[in-house]
Parts: C-alpha cells; sequence; structure tokens
C-alpha cells in the first residue's frame, strides 16, 4: 500500500498537516516506480493499469500527493509542487513514449497486421446422423440391450434366406444390392448380424445393431443407396405382443421426449408376423400438423414386428419355446424428423455450412 493514503503510513499529518520530508520521499518512490514499470508494461491494458494507478483522477498515488500540497505551510509548498509536477510529467512521457512502442510493436510483427479481427476456430462435432445412432443405442442400453456388430459384405443366406425371404420373393427384389461375388453381396440389411448373434447364443437375447447397409436404391431425396440403419432384436420364453409395444414406445419417449406418442400400423416384412410401422407424433409440432409430418401430426421411425416362427426354425431355436420381437430403423430418416430436414442427400454431402449447424 502506498504511504500518502488519508492518516496512515509515513505521510501523517502533522501540526501543519503534512510534514514536507514524507512527501518527498514518496514521490521519489513513486518516479523510481514509474521508470521501472512503465516500460516493462507487456500489453495496452497493462499500460492502463499503471496509468490509473499513478495518475488516476480518484486514486492515483501522485494525484493524491498533488491534492495535499495545500497541507503544507506556505513556504513549503513551492518545492514540492515543483517536485510533484516533475514527477508527474515525467511519469506521462514514460507512458505516451511505451504506447507509441506497443502500437507499433503490434503492427510490425512480420509484416502481419495484427489489429485484423481473428479467424473464428471450427468446432469438430459428431455428424447428425453419428449423434442420432449414439442416442438410440443410449436408450436402448438403458432399457437392457447389447450393442453388437458385423460384417458389411455377407452370403444370400445371411442376407436373405435366413430372413424367410427366398431369393425369388418380391421382398429380396425390393432389397436389392450390390453383389461383390457370385451370392456374396453388401448387406442389405443389419438382419444378418442377428442371425449370427442366434446361431452363437442361447435365448434370453437383447441387442441392437447399427452399421451401413446398401440397396440398389436412386439416390434421391428420401433415398441413398448407402445408409446406416439400426436393427433390434429381443428372443426369450414368453415374449408377447404387448413385451414387444411396450419398449418400444418408451424408447420414443425417450428419445423425443415425455409427451410422445406412438401408433402401431399393421405392416408386412417377411421376417415378422404379425408387423407393423410404428409413428410417433410428430416431434416439431407435437402432432397439430406441420409441413414435415404432411399436416398428419405423425411421424414413421421404423418397422418392426415379432420374429417369424421360420426364422427361428432357421437358426435351431424351437419357436414353441421361443418367441420375440424385432425392429428396423433408419437414423437419417430419424435425424430428418427430428431436425425437420427435408433431403435426405444433404446429411451425405459433407457441406459444412449444413453440418456446423448440429455441431
Ligand atoms: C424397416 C424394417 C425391420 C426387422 C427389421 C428382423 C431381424 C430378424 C428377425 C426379424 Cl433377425 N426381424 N428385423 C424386423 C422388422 C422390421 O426393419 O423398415 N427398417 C428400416
Amino acid at each position: 500500500m502506498s504511504g500518502e493514503g488519508q492518516g496512515s503510513g509515513p505521510a501523517r499529518p502533522s501540526a501543519e498537516g503534512v510534514a514536507a520530508a514524507d512527501l518527498i520521499r514518496a514521490l521519489a518512490a513513486l518516479e523510481r516506480e514509474a521508470e521501472e514499470a512503465i516500460p516493462a508494461a507487456a500489453t495496452p491494458d497493462e499500460l492502463e493499469a499503471i496509468r490509473v494507478r499513478l495518475l488516476g483522477r480518484r486514486e492515483g498515488r501522485i494525484t493524491a500527493i498533488l491534492r495535499r500540497l495545500g497541507e503544507l505551510p506556505p513556504g513549503e509548498r513551492p518545492a514540492v509542487g515543483a517536485l510533484a509536477n516533475r514527477v508527474k510529467a515525467a511519469a506521462t512521457a514514460l507512458l505516451e513514449a511505451r504506447a507509441a512502442e506497443l502500437a507499433a510493436g503490434a503492427r510490425e510483427v512480420a509484416g502481419e497486421d495484427l489489429t485484423l479481427p481473428g479467424r473464428a476456430r471450427w468446432i469438430g462435432a459428431a455428424h447428425p446422423v453419428t449423434q442420432v445412432i449414439e442416442e438410440v443405442c443410449a436408450v436402448f442400453r438403458a432399457l437392457g440391450f447389447t450393442r453388437v456388430r458385423g460384417p458389411e459384405a455377407e452370403t444370400e443366406w445371411y442376407n436373405f434366406v435366413a430372413l424367410n425371404t427366398p431369393l425369388d420373393h418380391p421382398a429380396a427384389d425390393m432389397q436389392d444390392t450390390f453383389y461383390l461375388a457370385d451370392g456374396i453381396l453388401l448387406r442389405s440389411h443389419t438382419s444378418p448380424v442377428q442371425i449370427r448373434t442366434m446361431l452363437a447364443h442361447r435365448p434370453p437375447i437383447r441387442v441392437v445393431v447399427p452399421g451401413m447397409c446398401y440397396r440398389r436404391d436412386p439416390f434421391d431425396a428420401s433415398h441413398a443407396p448407402a445408409f446406416e440403419q439400426i436393427e433390434g432384436l429381443v428372443v426369450d420364453e414368453g415374449i408377447t405382443f404387448v413385451d414387444f409395444k411396450a419398449p418400444l414406445a418408451e424408447f420414443a419417449r425417450r428419445f423425443f421426449g415425455p409427451r410422445t406418442a406412438t401408433r402401431f400400423r399393421p405392416s408386412y416384412f417377411p421376417f415378422t408376423e404379425p408387423s407393423a410401422e410404428v409413428d410417433v407424433s410428430c416431434p416439431l409440432c407435437g402432432g397439430a400438423g406441420c409441413r414435415t409430418c404432411k399436416g398428419t401430426g405423425w411421424m414413421e421411425i421404423m418397422g418392426a414386428g415379432m420374429v417369424h416362427p421360420a426364422v427361428f426354425e432357421n437358426v435351431g431355436y424351437d419357436p414353441e419355446r421361443y418367441t420375440g420381437f424385432a425392429f428396423g430403423m433408419g437414423p437419417a430418416r430419424i435425424a430428418m424428423a427430428r431436425y425437420g430436414i427435408p433431403d435426405i442427400r444433404l446429411l451425405y454431402e459433407a457441406d459444412a455450412r449444413f453440418l456446423e449447424q448440429f455441431a
């Protein structure tokens, strides 16, 4: 702390008010301080802090001494006043010189204009479809499902035949895919991973299977020839249609929000019977009807059903003993429903202006 503050330190008031010797000593100390601190200031902000400390109108320490000259005996005022003014002028000159140096330095570093605003850094983030996959799997993990993966190149048996879809079945045609060699193809859904899981393990089974799938589809607003899928499979003794509906409705509430309603519409898949399309109340308008749900208040999020007994026979499970359910969803479609994205191609163009909205 400085010594010339109100009533403390060496510049205590004397009978005349204040001792000239104390003010002179304080001024000499302030001059040394100015000579050391000002040239060492590294930034304009630091320099300004020193200026306020020494010369600030209210709290400045040199200012405070000047203010107290009137307390000196009249004969001592001119000498101390002159010294105070000299110290103030010296500090001011040092401040101006250092300010000029700092300004020049800022402009001169490597010939760059350092006063230009900086370039904003890019924020890295997972792709919106990856975010959806992680979240969906996290919800199913909380519901007791294990996450498994499997090969993207498969045989026709794993991709079609084991799933009760003979190669001349219309469903095999609808899921036409890319062939790598005779009988070897890029999987058209992740179901072959569930077939492999059932062949390798006895029930109970609760798995979710995320991964890339491929179809000979046009690349248009609602189709991509390479896309992510998440399928799920539950097999145990005594699994009923209620055991099928409840966890899928719970998934919808956890993923889209607690007030989300679900509806199961009859549908057809060769590997489930009965089969359903699962709709949720539109996550964007809450069911009132908007552009994204085409005014219906509902959005389709997955296909599902009770596992067909023929599938159990194909993997050596006794269909009289075991029942189960399965479902499949497209995370890109889910991302479109959730964020109101009108065209699936936006998700696969790697356009940073689009993607950074999800960072
Ligand atoms: C859809 C429909 C579905 C399945 C996938 C499945 C798998 C096995 C057995 C029975 Cl191993 N079913 N998967 C069942 C129903 C629907 O997906 O629209 N996916 C995007």
